[in-house]
């Protein structure tokens, strides 16, 4: 341990801590910009800095480490006059269009001005040229509003292993651009929207599409129906301040029935649907010799990940639709021609914590019913801004239950929603149709939890079935190196996109760096997630009753013609 004094108070921390960590155990609050915990340690924006006894310069806490016997001041007239005139030069080239902006009052950079007391921008100077991309479905970047904090740089390239933006230029021209300053329309960008969850700013937003929901809800001659996303019902309430990982799966079809949708249906559904397919398809490739590992399709930011960086798993795939496109592509056939509804007339609106959904809608292979299967993908964070906008408190609803029949669901469905949690689903259901005997214990714990790299081998009569689970693509890169390199024997392999699976999808609810660091969000939401299924009273996706009545009244059997030509798909290199 090492034993250092913080403006008068002595605080004891093992080696190795930084000195904003120690001040913090002291309950002293050093601001911060640039810092995330774990993902951008560098030391960049200076907003941290501190006096330390003996260094003739202001040092960067955030990076810098304690020492035995080390004196630190945090709040001298130096210290202060440092940080607002850092703070007031970036707002010197920052666009100041707060009220207007995405991160209107959810903005790093705002809190700061207000908690550094900052009542005018003392220097004006020249402005950066802005660049305001929106050519990718997904994400919009403006950088005008960029503070060159580099966080998405980071976690593009830590937490993702993508890196396609990167700090390009020198000295004031420099801006946080992909390659050549193109468009990330142009790069091999995943579109998972990690860089938006990090930015502490507007200068990274999803693609906002909710003018177009505004149109079709107006339009007498739709009918408007919507699904929610099993992550959804985990952290849509944060945006009304029920706490993070708050449980609202029956305040959704309260509000958005008020909102005006014809219809509130449930993405849980279709997930029963995946894997009544997915499990099948899993079983046919283990006793026929087909390719394996089987790697789960779900998740369109690993599909767009794979099909750059690692196309030679691309027969790994399963060839599923993620249940997002299954529901699509029933809701314009199956449930069109049971409700005697012209599937023209038919707007499908999903409510995903994910912006690589709005791509993964407009990929031309999802038009399996004659029409786009999805119509718009709109964000947990959209449809909150529609909420408040339309003047509905989600806090304040009622419960409600979805819409029969594609609301209907089991925990299966709802576990997608978390890490491991299609793997557990399939595992539920494959053991009851190969064993034919009901499970003794359902959960399979040893795939739950935040670790990067979960590995399990489950006897299913009496074959050892060996299963892995990733999430965060760089956790992805080693599991599929590993098999590469003949270094691991798995049957079936679960990749999720995003850290914590979809519940830290990159369209859910933003925490600032603070929170972040004393919160681990990703276990909050995932165990809400669990929370859910225990509650439900059907936890099987083969006991899912209008899924059976789905095969038995339209798709015939799981991977039918039927099936194969509505609810699965192909890649492309
Ligand atoms: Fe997901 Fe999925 S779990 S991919 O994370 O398979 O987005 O929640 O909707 O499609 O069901 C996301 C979540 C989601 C799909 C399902």
């Amino acid at each position: 341990m090492v034993t250092l004094t913080i403006d008068g108070q002595k605080v004891q921390v093992p080696k190795g801590t930084t000195v904003l960590e120690a001040a913090r155990k002291l309950g002293i609050k050093i601001p911060t910009l640039c810092f995330l915990k774990g993902i951008n340690e560098i030391g960049a924006c200076r907003m941290c800095v501190v006096e330390v006894k003996g260094a003739r310069n202001l040092q960067a806490s955030c990076v810098y480490p304690v020492s035995e016997g080390m004196e630190v001041l945090t709040n001298t007239p130096r210290v202060r006059e440092s940080r607002k005139t850092t703070l007031e030069l970036l707002l010197s080239d920052h666009n100041l269009e707060c009220p207007t902006c995405v991160r209107n009052l959810n903005c790093e950079l705002q809190k700061l001005s207000e908690e550094l007391g900052i009542k005018s921008i003392r220097y004006q100077g020249e402005k950066h040229k802005p660049k305001y991309d929106d050519f990718s479905p997904s994400i919009v970047r403006d950088t005008s509003k960029c503070i060159l904090c580099r966080r998405c740089v980071s976690a593009c390239h830590k937490i993702q292993g993508v890196g396609v933006i990167s700090p390009n230029h020198r000295g004031f021209n420099t801006m946080v651009a992909p390659v050549f300053d193109k468009s990330l329309s142009e790069v091999a960008c995943v579109n998972c929207g990690q860089c938006i969850l990090v930015c502490p700013v507007g200068a990274l937003k999803e693609k906002d599409d909710t003018d177009r929901v505004w149109q079709a809800l107006a339009d007498p001659e739709k009918h408007v129906i919507v699904q929610i996303a099993p992550a959804v019902r985990v952290s849509l309430g944060e945006e009304f301040g029920l706490g993070r990982g708050a449980i609202v799966t029956k305040k959704i079809p309260a509000a958005l029935r008020r909102m005006g949708f014809d219809r509130v249906f449930d993405t849980d559904f279709t997930a029963d649907l995946t894997i009544m397919e997915e499990g099948n398809e899993f079983l046919e490739r283990l006793n026929h010799g087909g390719k394996l590992p089987l790697i789960t399709s779900c998740s369109p930011g690993w599909i767009k990940f794979c099909e750059h960086y690692y196309p030679e798993f691309l027969e790994n795939l399963s060839t599923c639709k993620s249940p997002q496109q299954m529901f699509g592509a029933v809701a314009k056939t199956y449930y069109a021609e049971k409700m005697g509804i012209d599937p023209s007339k038919i707007f499908v609106v999903s409510v995903m914590p994910c912006t690589a959904k709005k791509y993964e809608a407009q990929r031309p292979e999802m038009r399996a019913s004659g029409y786009q299967d999805v119509d718009v993908v709109l964000t947990t964070r959209e449809i909150a801004r529609m909420l408040k906008e339309a003047g509905i408190d989600l806090a304040l609803m009622p419960d409600e239950e979805f819409d029969e029949p594609l609301g209907i669901s089991t925990g299966a469905g709802a576990i997608f929603g978390a890490t491991g949690g299609v793997m557990e689903a399939a595992l539920r259901t494959v053991y009851e149709v190969v064993t034919g005997k009901e499970l003794e214990r359902i959960d399979f714990t040893e795939v739950r939890g935040v670790e990067g790299i979960k590995e399990a081998t489950i006897e299913i009569d009496g074959l050892k079935v060996n299963v892995a689970v990733a999430h965060g693509l760089s956790n992805a890169k080693k599991v599929l190196d590993r098999v590469k390199n003949g270094e691991a024997n798995y049957h079936f392999i679960e990749i999720m996109c995003c850290p914590g699976g979809c519940v830290g999808g990159g369209g859910q609810p933003i925490l600032n760096a603070d929170e972040r660091m004393e919160l681990d969000y990703r276990e909050v939401r995932g165990n809400a997630i669990y929370e859910v299924d225990r509650n439900m009273p059907l936890r099987k996706s083969h006991e899912n009753p209008v899924v059976q009545q789905l095969y038995k009244e339209f798709l015939g059997h799981p991977l039918s013609e039927k099936s194969h030509e509505l609810l699965h798909t192909h890649y492309t290199k």
